[in-house]
């Protein structure tokens, strides 16, 4: 076999390849391009360079699916960024997301417990434990109070700490009505995306009782 035939082999198997190649993951791919746009903007505008980004975003999102690309930034997300935030270089007409932390919690540092199908968040004065977690999808959530105070003392809810400190409560959230009674709750995380969460009573500064759960497919 002469080389040049072997390269016309080659190219043939990759073509072959590509034919093979499901018409989901084709897709898939094509769409995260289409949806990971607003995530590739946003992580521009916090200071990171476009090919990064994309680069990033894209493997993400063909990984983990659609959802770690959201159309629209969170309901609260989006309050956080209309009312509080303008885009790096202070021009109050660009209005962009905030970084994609959750209540300091970031998907790519957050405790990856993606392979247990329950897990535990301890909280205490004045911490969640571990705060920051991944989990994938139809995981069981366990908030357990790791003293005897429990809820009451430590109102759990879904949403976010703003930039300015705010408590900015999720009605979407999975968290959401506020837990304030017991010292065991658990949640069953059928929808994928991230969910933050922090104690109603030390969730602003300086407690910081804060956290993220990031669900994934
Ligand atoms: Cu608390």
């Amino acid at each position: 076999m002469t080389t040049r035939s072997g390269v016309t082999v080659a190219f043939a198997l990759a073509g072959a390849l590509l034919l093979a190649m499901p018409a989901s993951a084709a897709s898939l791919a094509k769409r995260c391009k289409k949806q990971c746009t607003h995530r590739i903007t946003d992580c521009v505008s916090n200071g990171t360079r476009r090919t990064k980004c994309k680069k990033q975003a894209l493997k993400d999102c063909r990984r983990n699916g659609l959802a770690v690309c959201p159309i629209t930034p969170p309901p609260t997300t989006s309050t956080v960024a209309h009312t509080g935030t303008t885009a790096p270089g202070g021009n109050p007409t660009t209005t962009t997301l905030p970084n994609q932390t959750f209540n300091g919690c970031d998907e790519t540092t957050a405790v990856d417990m993606t392979t247990a199908p329950q897990v535990t968040i301890t909280f205490k004065n004045f911490s969640y434990s571990p705060a920051c977690v991944r989990v994938a999808l139809g995981a069981e959530i366990t908030f357990s109070a790791s003293t005897a105070d429990g809820f009451e003392m430590h109102p759990l809810i879904g949403g976010l700490i703003d930039n300015n400190g705010a408590e900015v409560p999720d009605s979407n959230s999975k968290f959401f009505p506020v837990t304030n009674i017991g010292t065991i709750k658990k949640f069953v995380m059928w929808q994928p995306g991230p969910f933050p969460f922090f104690c109603q009573a030390h969730g602003p500064p300086p407690f910081n009782m804060k956290g993220a759960v990031f669900v994934e497919q």
